[in-house]
């Protein structure tokens, strides 16, 4: 079985865009903050960074079962209020978010290399959206609590670059 070219790229612009740009920033960002800063609250009804992170975790981990198994029934419960403060460490927190990418990633691969073209694109086009999404949010709340800016261009995390390592890869 061939697989549609242009899902075939999505796929691949959606597994890099979330491993090479959403997961380097994320962990950047816990890497400025101070323990502390992860799970304090700016006022009573804002969740933490560590919060939105575990939140971001939860429905990377949730796509990852669902693209992994095709006849998964689906959750019963949303994780529109899931924002956990759970107070871990950052190198804690931090494995959670890498098992979560790298398990994402493998997953992609597998898809990508299984050659279907039964995707489901909507929920793939969501999870990437939503992660930038709540990305975006900890960017920011981390350059209001380190006050300083935050070079990701500048450091290689760019669109040129993203292209030209899906270019490479597509390729392959
Ligand atoms: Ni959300």
């Amino acid at each position: 079985m061939s697989q549609n070219p242009s899902l075939h790229e999505f796929l691949k612009i959606s597994q890099q865009r979330m491993h090479n740009h959403y997961l380097p920033k994320l962990l950047y960002c816990i890497d400025q903050l101070e323990p502390h800063m992860l799970w304090n609250k700016p006022t009573s009804t804002t969740n933490s960074i560590g919060g939105i992170t575990l939140h971001i975790v939860e429905h990377v981990n949730r796509n990852s079962i669902r693209f992994a198994q095709q006849d998964h029934p689906g959750f019963t419960t949303g994780i529109e209020d899931h924002f956990p403060d759970t107070n871990l460490s950052p190198e804690e927190l931090k494995e959670q978010v890498h098992n979560a990418f790298d398990t994402f990633y493998s997953v992609m691969n597998t898809l990508i290399t299984r050659h279907s073209d039964d995707i489901d694109m909507h929920s793939l086009y969501h999870l990437v959206e939503h992660t930038g999404y709540h990305l975006g949010q900890i960017v920011d709340r981390t350059k209001i609590a380190v006050n300083q800016l935050l070079n990701f261009c500048q450091d290689g995390i760019n669109e040129k670059n993203l292209r030209t390592l899906i270019g490479k890869r597509s390729n392959m």
